[in-house]
């Protein structure tokens, strides 16, 4: 069976998801087409590098900015043009940004992750998540965004690596869609994924390694005895990789972050979902990170996520 490959996206989430409201289903179209207009960006970032250098100005007199900067600007403007988001907050804003005062949802994101990949072809991502407005009756506030990952309503990715792609979970199940630029289409190719049974990878910072609390250090010590090391530096595409060939991705505390680095609303609770979601497990070491309840919008927290067995020995080590 085909399982549907080659449905477009829009078409996937009008036929499929007849469960959504229409106004979720317009806050997600939104969110992709802005990221089908990132994508063009990122290809060009060599070349919006080169303008770049020579004087800081584009062909069209415009200052070139930093591919992170372009894409927030696109991504967020993409999502004010939609009226059923209320507000918006994203890694590169320190406050929230308000939307439509009769929106119905907020959005979290991370225009561009992967910072120290952009300049240098490797690959980078849009991470998103969606979540209900819990009032209506007064403006947002930035605690309405404080809620706990278990409460998205859609969370996803965008990879822009040797292809681009989606990966999102609209409710159930979590697909994977190749984006045709001849076509400008995201195209199902990744029916229902499922992360593997047996993990292939573990994916850490080894140059945090004196950094880190001595469990980790043993328990990255017995990970090297059992498995390979893939590494990106980019969460997008470390989680990708696992997601597709099983593994585990830790990002734990350590001297310099205590808190952890990965940031819980706009990196953690989206991958967290996405990796419940197709059988594996996620966790801030001390909690199933989903349940985790930030306390401020750019709150950190360890983690650690991939093979459910895998996660779960990590639990203990912590629990004991
Ligand atoms: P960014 O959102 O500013 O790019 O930072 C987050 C990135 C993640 O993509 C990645 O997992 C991590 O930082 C890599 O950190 P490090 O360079 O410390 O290994
Ligand atoms: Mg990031």
């Amino acid at each position: 069976m085909d399982q549907g490959r080659g449905t477009s996206f829009m078409e996937f989430l009008a036929r499929e998801q007849v469960g959504m409201s229409p106004g979720l289903s317009q806050v997600v179209s939104s969110i992709v087409a802005g990221c089908g207009l990132i994508h063009k960006q990122v290809n060009l970032a060599g070349l919006a590098d080169v303008l770049g250098v020579t004087g800081a100005t584009n062909v069209q007199g415009e200052t070139v900015q930093k591919l992170d900067a372009i894409s927030r600007d696109i991504i967020v403007r993409h999502c004010l043009t939609c009226d059923q988001i209320a507000a918006i907050a994203t890694e590169e804003d320190e406050q929230m940004i308000p939307g439509s005062t009769t929106g119905t949802y907020l959005v979290t994101l991370d225009p561009l992750d992967g910072s120290s990949n952009i300049d240098v072809n490797v690959g980078v991502g849009t991470i998103f998540s969606v979540w209900l407005r819990p009032l209506k009756s007064r403006p947002v506030q930035e605690t309405d965004f404080l809620q706990a990952g278990t409460e998205q309503l859609v969370a996803g990715y965008i990879i822009y690596g040797s292809s681009t792609m989606l990966v999102i979970t609209l409710g159930k199940g979590v697909n994977g869609f190749t984006f045709d630029p001849g076509a400008g289409l995201f195209l199902l190719s990744h029916p229902n994924i499922r992360i593997p049974d047996k993990p292939k990878y573990f994916s850490v910072n080894e140059g945090n390694w004196s950094r880190w609390a001595i469990q980790i250090q043993t328990l990255v010590s017995q990970l090297k005895d059992r498995l390979s090391a893939r590494y990106i530096g980019s969460l997008v595409a470390d989680f990708h990789r696992n997601l597709l060939k099983g593994g585990i991705f830790l990002y734990p505390a350590d001297t310099k972050s205590p808190g952890g680095k990965l940031r819980y609303l706009y990196e953690v609770a989206t991958m967290s979902l996405l990796a419940e979601r197709a059988g594996g497990r996620a966790s801030t070491g001390s909690l199933p990170a989903l349940q985790h309840r930030p306390t401020a919008l750019h709150e950190r927290v360890p983690f650690f996520v991939g093979n459910q067995d895998e996660v779960e020995q990590i639990e203990r080590t912590f629990a004991s």
